[in-house]
């Protein structure tokens, strides 16, 4: 075909299908606005003249009128991506991929103010802190949203940091970190975080075994002195808070545990992780060992764990646990003589775990296997109920494979994740081929298994997050792929290209990739995908103020005219307020060596009415949203004449919202 012949052809298919999409279109609020544009069937005057001079196909056409979000409206679905290295948390706006907001989680964050000085923030990262050494990074891997009845209901969201094994809570009231936890018996953490249906616990798996608290063990005492661990961190929804006192955990054998995911329904009571390295392989290239790669790959099977969390639950709770570096643990003998957990074999260093949305099969995909395994809740319990197993060397009970197993499918190199739409298919990255297979759940009955289609993604996909897709009830229409490598996808920004994430629209019987998306952050991993009328986050503090960490009001408030500078010995506490547009007190006089704790109160409550403020030469960054009373102290270590000031502008006198602070030597 000649190029002009192609583009009347692409033109014209490209009306139809713009048609289609305007008539598909409910009424909703954008109704009249699209009758008066597309009126009696013509697209706006100049449409195809864009699209023709932009070189846009009838695809390309299709994918822009599907995540198109017009001027001042909201996006359907917010997604909750990890930030991976960046140890922080996105929020993107679906179907638009608007980055609406990146929570500072595991590192600091001068924007938000979140470890620069503010007492508050500095108090939840050093809870953190690893035997004393300051940890201000993170690799945030797998956020999981708090669910109800095995729904999300948009109240908090979780997320691991994989380096320090440590898990966060967030508060989507006001969309801040509130709380880490330290695990204190791993140093490395991936299955985590996945709560149990109603949130009861928020599950952590273990990665890379150790001696329990990591303490020196030679590697050649491997096999006796290295655990694996899963922690049922307990959660209180009303403190919005983990409940250390109530977390336990469970001893496992030194596999090492990979990611994990809940039961639910069928399958509610139990959790399932993965597990790799069942060789048990320590490495040592440099003496003459097989290097990890090749030591942790050796057998054709490693072990699914099969965990019964409700039985570990009356375990800790009649007392039956050690304890280990304060936290009780179930070891792994009370493990395995309670009927705690079991193991079923699992080709081939397996990744993804992801149980259907029915709570009936789990779904396992093993990175060297080009195949995904699918077990049954009701084999897996049959299977016990029968004693059908043999013992792994530390004697945990390996289910027969066959007496578990439903069914087998390949999909293609590499399947990692797995996600789930509402009409019964399921979707699988394929990280070696850069595609998503899309396949049909067969249930009961093996043969019905199939694969319907691939699509190629750019490059190297690691999860998948549909909408709702890991839910009791997935909601199909939109999968993001989170990929790996970017390579060509974007102008070139030096070597550290970005990492990407493109949507897919799997609301047709064909997929087709409709967004192409630079993140600015670090490697995406897991994100949970909600609806966004699911969130119900405050515009303003309910009181001018407020402690957002007690979500109370605050006892540091300060009122209009109540602004002061009290000091007692070499004590000077600052109480100041904020509106626009000046800081009072605007002159703060101190002496070098004193200890200064200084408040603000935001006093405003209007709608974004933020002020920042930052203190240069002290390194104190705050974020004051309207109502919030926020702290800081320093030590007034150098005299000098230093300028505080808003950072946010405000209104047109926000250059002059500042103030001197005199250090007098
Ligand atoms: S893991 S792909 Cu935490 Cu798959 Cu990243
Ligand atoms: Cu407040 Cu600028």
């Amino acid at each position: 075909m000649t190029r002009s012949k192609f583009r009347i052809v692409a033109l014209l298919l490209l009306l139809v299908l713009a048609l289609s999409v305007f008539a598909a279109c409910g009424r909703n609020r954008q109704e009249d606005a699209a009758d008066t544009v597309v009126g009696d069937g013509n697209l706006p005057a100049g449409a195809m003249d864009i699209a023709a001079e932009r070189g846009l196909s009838p695809d390309d056409i299709n994918a822009a009128l599907k995540t198109y979000v017009p001027s001042g409206q909201w996006d359907e679905y917010l997604m909750f991506a990890s930030g991976g290295h960046s140890g922080n948390l996105l929020v993107i706006g679906l179907p638009s991929m608007r980055i609406l907001k990146n929570i500072a989680v595991f590192t600091p964050e001068s924007w938000q103010g979140y470890g620069f000085g503010s007492i508050e923030s500095e108090e939840i990262l050093d809870a953190g802190n690893v035997n004393g050494v300051e940890i201000r990074m993170g690799d945030s891997h797998h956020p999981g949203l708090s669910e109800t009845a095995g729904d999300y209901d948009g109240e908090f969201v979780f997320i691991n940091d994989k380096s320090s094994a440590r898990v966060a809570v967030i508060d989507l009231r006001d969309f801040e970190t509130k709380q880490i936890v330290k695990d204190p018996n791993i140093i490395s953490n991936h299955g985590s975080t996945f709560v149990t249906p109603n949130t009861e616990y928020v599950i952590q798996g273990s990665q890379y075994a150790t001696p329990l608290g990591w303490e020196y063990a030679p590697l050649e005492e491997y096999e006796e002195k290295y655990r694996g661990l899963a922690t049922l961190w307990s959660f209180d929804r009303e403190a919005g808070r983990i409940d250390m006192e109530n977390s336990f955990s469970i001893e496992l054998p030194p596999y090492w545990q990979d990611l994990c995911d809940a039961g639910k329904l069928a399958s509610d009571g139990w959790f399932f992780c993965n597990s790799f390295n069942t060789e048990m392989a320590t490495g040592g290239i440099e003496d003459g060992n097989p290097p990890f790669e090749a030591g942790v790959s050796q057998r054709d099977m490693d072990y699914l764990h099969i965990i019964n969390w409700k039985k570990a639950e009356e375990v800790y709770k009649a007392g039956n646990t050690e304890e280990i570096n304060g936290m009780p643990v179930i070891t792994l003998q009370t493990a395995i003589d309670e009927g705690v957990l079991f193991f079923a074999p699992e080709p081939k260093s397996p990744h993804g775990v992801d149980v259907t949305p029915d709570g009936k099969y789990m779904v396992i995909a093993g990175k060297l296997d080009p195949q995904v395994t699918i077990y049954s809740i009701e084999k897996i319990e049959q299977a016990i109920a029968d004693q059908n197993w043999e013992a792994d060397p530390f004697g945990v009970p390996v289910l027969n494979f066959d007496a578990v197993k439903m069914a087998q499918l390949e999909l293609g190199l590499g399947p990692l994740h797995t996600q789930y739409d509402a009409d019964g298919y399921a979707y699988t990255s394929l990280f070696l081929d850069s595609a998503v297979a899309k396949w049909k759940l067969g249930g009961d009955d093996p043969e019905a298994y199939e694969l319907i289609e691939t699509v190629p993604v750019q490059y190297n996909v690691g999860h998948l997050a549909a909408a709702e897709g890991d839910t009791v009830s997935p909601d199909g229409k939109y999968l993001v792929a989170l990929n790996k490598w970017a390579v060509d996808r974007f102008a070139p920004v030096g070597p550290l290209l970005p990492q990407n994430e493109q949507l897919i629209d799997i609301s047709g019987d064909r997929m087709q990739v409709i967004y192409d998306m630079a993140m600015g952050v670090g490697e995406p991993h897991y994100a949970q995908i909600i609806k966004q009328d699911k969130i119900k986050a405050w515009d303003v503090y309910p009181e001018v103020g407020w402690d957002p960490i007690a979500q109370a009001p605050s006892e540091f408030a300060t009122k209009a005219g109540e602004e002061r500078i009290e000091r007692n010995g070499n004590e000077v506490e600052v109480f100041m307020t904020s509106i626009r547009s000046h800081l009072t007190p605007e002159h703060v006089e101190i002496k070098q060596g004193d200890h200064v704790t200084w408040h603000i109160t935001n006093i405003e409550s209007a709608h974004d009415a933020t002020h920042g403020f930052q203190l240069g030469g002290y390194n104190i960054s705050l974020s004051i949203e309207p109502g919030e009373t926020a702290s800081f102290e320093f030590d007034a270590v150098n005299d000098g004449t230093y300028a505080y000031y808003c950072t946010e502008f405000c209104s047109a006198l926000h250059l002059e919202m500042m103030g001197y602070m005199l250090v007098e030597p």
